[in-house]
């Protein structure tokens, strides 16, 4: 058993023994009541599931088995000369719940390069997409064609014990991570790069062999590399994409199929989709404007006539932050010190500056500030990843870290298939009905 299946061993046996317990003593009590506006409100608020990895409060936001984004960067190991975190050291964090050392960072990064190993299949299913298929459908494709490659499902075929699905969880979320830089690199390179595809270097760390996977071989995008793919890992359950990977792994299904449904979600513009959305709008603004550098009168104008347009600004609002996002503070400080002289950082910060106003006007929207997505393309942009369609891949192989590294719990827990209740208006209007006689 490799040393981190281990620790995860040791740490779940004890939650399992707690949870019996917390179940049993206080199985009945209630968290939460449900009101109507909230069924038929998107299920906003309701306290439902449960989800270790990591917590979301609308005032402070994101929250790491307790440490903010803030903390991560100052506490999480930084190997390599690295000057951002590795994800590697949040996945262990979110498995475990301890902060790890130099050396389990380490060791994961070579634990993932030697289950790196993309079966041939896969390749031949992204080459057989057609190059108008968006890049974010080509990547949930290609995960499910790692499917064939499914510790658990064949696991299951043979016929295996309830007690083990955790372990074979395991194996395929350690190989589905370890796999994910490659084939989203792949489809970069042979969408944008015509098919001139770069051989992975296993030396490196997993966000340093991503980004020269992709074609920059630079200090500073490596450590963008590790900061995005950190900064975007989780964020808590509730959220379209955690939810559906949760939901359809609650039905047995393995790592890969469940990854998979939770990219549809994330490919929506509402959701992880909203990152190409901010970019595609401020290329539209500045070819409405005729310029790279709009003056603040200019981007309110702007904004303005998208409103009027019935248009959502994207990469503003949210469902639960009710404050700037500290995903979108992390990367904007990260671009203090690398790029606050480009043109398009400066434009993200200009509209950060003029469009919480005009949102707060309008009187409805819960959430004037940025999120994570406001800011991701223009950074993007600076070191040459300038093909917007490909943002929400990247979104999708950090994204994985956090929700895989639950599904491992959601096993460990055995937790069962998740069956909501779902009602009719006209049952609805009967329970008004009848609560008011
Ligand atoms: N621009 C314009 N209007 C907005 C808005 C925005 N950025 N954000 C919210 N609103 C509007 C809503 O469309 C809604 O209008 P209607 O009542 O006319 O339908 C009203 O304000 C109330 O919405 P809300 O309760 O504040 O927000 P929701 O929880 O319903 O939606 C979100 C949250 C993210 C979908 C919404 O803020 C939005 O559409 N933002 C733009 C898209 C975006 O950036 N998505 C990425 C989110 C982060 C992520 O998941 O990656």
């Amino acid at each position: 058993m490799d040393r981190l299946k281990q620790v995860f061993k040791a740490k779940y046996t004890v939650s399992v023994e707690e949870i019996k317990h917390l179940v049993r003593d206080h199985g009945t009590k209630v968290i939460d009541s449900v009101q109507i506006d909230q069924v038929f409100g998107g299920m906003r608020g309701i306290q439902s599931m449960i989800w270790e990895t990591s917590s979301l409060d609308s005032k402070e936001g994101i929250r790491f088995r307790g440490y903010s984004i803030p903390e991560l960067r100052d506490k999480l190991p930084k190997i390599n000369n690295a000057t951002e975190p590795l994800p590697e050291g949040l996945f262990w964090l979110m498995m475990t719940g301890d902060l790890p050392t130099d050396e389990d960072v380490a060791w994961l990064s070579k634990e993932w390069a030697n289950r790196s190993t993309v079966p041939q299949s896969v390749f031949k299913v992204v080459d057989s997409l057609d190059p108008s298929i968006h890049p974010m459908t080509q990547f949930t494709m290609a995960i499910l064609a790692l499917q064939v490659d499914s510790v658990f499902a064949h696991r299951y075929e043979e016929g295996m014990s309830k007690s083990d699905y955790w372990d074979v969880m395991y194996e395929d979320v350690m190989n589905c991570i370890a796999r994910l830089p490659i084939i989203s690199a792949y489809i970069y390179r042979k969408n944008f790069h015509n098919n001139n595809h770069i051989a992975a270097d296993l030396n490196l760390d997993w966000s340093a062999n991503f980004a020269h996977m992709l074609g920059n071989d630079s200090e500073d995008f490596k450590n963008l590399m590790r900061l995005y793919l950190t900064i975007h890992a989780d964020h808590e359950g509730g959220n379209a994409s955690a939810h559906t990977v949760h939901l359809v792994g609650s039905t047995l299904s393995d790592a890969y199929l469940s990854l998979a449904g939770g990219m549809t979600a994330l490919a929506g513009p509402l959701h992880g989709l909203a990152n190409q959305e901010v970019m595609d709008w401020i290329y539209d603004m500045v070819k409405d404007l005729g310029t790279r550098k709009p003056t603040p009168d200019q981007i309110a104008e702007y904004v303005k006539k998208t409103l009027a347009q019935g248009i959502v600004v994207p990469g503003y609002g949210h469902a639960v932050l009710r404050t700037p996002d500290p995903r979108f503070l992390a990367q904007k400080d990260f671009a203090e010190k690398h790029c606050k002289s480009d043109d398009l950082v400066n434009i993200v910060w200009n509209v950060f500056n003029i469009v919480p106003d005009i949102l707060n006007s309008l009187g409805k929207v819960k959430n004037p500030w940025p999120n994570v997505d406001a800011h991701s393309g223009a950074i993007l942009e600076f070191y040459g990843v300038k093909e917007h369609n490909f943002y929400t891949v990247m979104f999708g192989v950090s994204r994985a870290l956090g929700v895989l590294a639950q599904l491992c719990w959601d096993r460990a827990y055995g937790m069962p298939l998740e069956r909501p209740k779902s009602m009719t208006t006209e049952e609805i209007k009967a329970f008004i009905q009848n609560s008011s006689n």
